[in-house]
C-alpha cells in the first residue's frame, strides 16, 4: 500500500514509519520540524540522543527493500501539499501532524493561536489536497480522547444515538476538551465529519488516550532509531513524565487530588490501532471514530503503579500533591468505550510492574540528560 506519514518525525510518527515500511508497505514521511523548533524555544529536549531524520531515514533504508521517503514540507503550504499528494496519490494517508501540547496550546495568546491555525488549517488543506488529488484514499487522523473531556455520562466512540422529542437521530458526541490543543482536535473532528457526508471521504478519526513507552520493535533494532520521547511540563504524558521523575528522585507530581481518570495506551498499541485502521479501511461517506485506549486509571493509580514497580528494582519514590496548574474535573464519571478496535483484532499490552520496570532501566542509561528544571510545571491554565 502507499501510504503517506505526514508528521512522521515525532513519538508515534517515526516508530509507525518504521513498522509500515517493515511491512512492505511503501512509506512516505512529511513533516516541518515545527516540533523541534518549539523544543528549542521551550528549552526542553527528548531524552534519547536522536539523530537527525534524514540519517535515520537513510540507515533505515540500507537494510530494506522498499525505502521511506522523505519529504521536508508544512501543511499550511497547500501548494507543497497538492504537489506530495498528486506525485505520492497516497492510498491511505496518516495524519499526526499537529501540535500536540495541551500545556503549550494553554501558555498564552500566541501559542494558542499557533496551535489552532497549525491543527485545524492545516487539517483544511490537507482535506482539499485530498478532494483534489485522491479523493477515495483512506484518512487515520490521530484525534485524541480528550476531544470529550469528562462528561457525567458514558463516552461512546464518537457518535450518540438521540432520542428527542420522540424522534431518535445520531449525532456526533457533544465535545467538552480541557484545552485550546484539545479544541483543535474537536474542529478537526467536526471538519472531518463533513467532508465525509458532503464530499464522501472515508475517515478513521482515532481518539487516542495519553500514550506511554520509550521503545517499540523497531527502535529497538538500534538506538539510533530512538523516537521523540519526553518527560517535561511541554511534551512529556504523565506517565513518562512519572517515570522520569522517579528515576531522578522527584517527587511524581500529581496534580490536585490526583483523582482525574484518563485512557492509556502503549506506544506499541498505538502503532497496532493504527495497523488495524490501515488494513480495515471504512466505507465511502463513513466517519468512523474509535476510542484508542487500553487502561482506564486515574493519577493516584499511575503514581501507585510507577511507585510500585521502581520499589522493585530498589528506587525508592514517592509522590505529592502539588496546586493543579490545569482547570480540570478531579472528581468525576469517567466511562469511555473502546470496543471496536478490540472487535477488530486489537490485544491490549496492560500496564503492569514489567512494562513500567522496563521503562525505568531504560530511562537509568539516560538520566544525567534529564533537564531538572523542565520537570515542575509552570504554565497555568488560568493566570
Ligand atoms: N498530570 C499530572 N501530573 C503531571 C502531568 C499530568 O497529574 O505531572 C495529569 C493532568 O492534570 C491530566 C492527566 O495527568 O489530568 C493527563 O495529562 P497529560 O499531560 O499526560 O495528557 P494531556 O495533556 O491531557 O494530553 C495528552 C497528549 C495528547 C493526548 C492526550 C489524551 O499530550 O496529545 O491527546 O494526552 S487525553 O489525556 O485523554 O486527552
Amino acid at each position: 500500500m502507499k501510504i503517506l506519514i505526514l508528521g512522521g518525525d515525532g513519538y508515534l510518527g517515526w516508530p509507525t514509519a518504521m513498522f509500515l515500511s517493515k511491512q512492505g508497505h511503501k512509506v512516505t514521511i512529511f513533516d516541518n520540524f515545527v516540533k523541534k523548533k518549539i523544543e528549542n524555544e521551550q528549552n526542553v529536549k527528548p531524552l534519547f540522543p536522536q539523530i537527525t531524520l534524514r540519517e535515520r531515514v537513510n540507515l533505515w533504508n540500507k537494510n530494506i527493500n522498499n525505502p521511506i521517503k522523505f519529504i521536508i514540507g508544512d501543511l499550511l503550504n497547500h501548494r507543497v501539499l497538492y504537489e506530495v499528494l498528486d506525485q505520492t496519490k497516497p492510498e491511505t494517508i496518516i495524519h499526526y501532524a499537529e501540535q500536540p501540547s495541551a500545556p503549550y496550546s494553554m501558555a498564552g495568546r500566541e501559542s494558542c493561536f499557533f496551535t489552532q491555525h497549525n491543527n485545524v488549517m492545516g487539517n483544511i488543506n490537507l482535506l482539499f489536497a485530498m478532494k483534489k488529488f485522491c479523493p477515495d484514499a483512506h484518512l487515520i487522523k490521530l484525534g485524541t480522547m480528550g476531544e470529550y473531556g469528562t462528561p457525567n455520562i458514558d463516552i461512546e466512540e464518537g457518535w450518540l444515538e438521540i432520542n428527542h422529542k420522540g424522534r431518535k437521530d445520531r449525532v456526533l458526541y457533544p465535545k467538552k476538551p480541557g484545552s485550546f490543543y484539545h479544541l483543535s482536535k474537536v474542529h478537526d473532528s467536526n471538519n472531518i465529519e463533513f467532508a465525509c457526508r458532503i464530499w464522501g471521504f472515508k475517515c478513521t478519526d482515532l481518539n487516542q488516550g495519553c500514550v506511554y513507552g520509550v521503545d517499540t520493535n523497531e527502535t529497538k533494532l538500534d538506538e539510533k532509531f530512538s523516537t521523540s520521547f519526553h518527560y517535561d511540563e511541554v511534551f512529556g504524558t504523565v506517565i513518562n513524565r512519572f517515570i522520569c521523575q522517579s528515576v531522578i528522585g522527584k517527587d511524581l507530581t500529581v496534580y490536585g487530588n490526583g483523582s482525574q481518570t484518563r485512557g492509556y495506551l502503549n506506544i506499541i498499541d498505538t502503532i497496532n490501532c493504527v495497523n488495524i485502521a490501515v488494513l480495515n479501511p471504512p466505507k465511502k461517506s463513513e466517519f468512523r471514530v474509535f476510542n484508542q485506549y487500553t487502561d482506564v486509571l486515574s493519577i493516584n493509580d499511575i503514581a501507585g503503579k510507577v511507585i510500585s514497580a521502581s520499589n522493585s528494582i530498589g528506587i525508592k519514590s514517592k509522590k505529592t500533591n502539588i496546586k493543579n496548574p490545569r482547570t480540570e474535573q478531579e472528581d468525576h464519571y469517567y466511562k469511555p468505550t473502546n470496543t471496536s478496535l478490540i472487535k477488530l483484532g486489537l490485544k491490549p499490552i496492560k500496564i503492569d510492574d514489567a512494562i513500567l520496570s522496563e521503562m525505568i532501566k531504560k530511562v537509568q542509561k539516560f538520566k544525567d540528560r534529564i533537564l531538572v528544571d523542565t520537570v515542575m510545571p509552570n504554565i497555568k491554565w488560568h493566570k
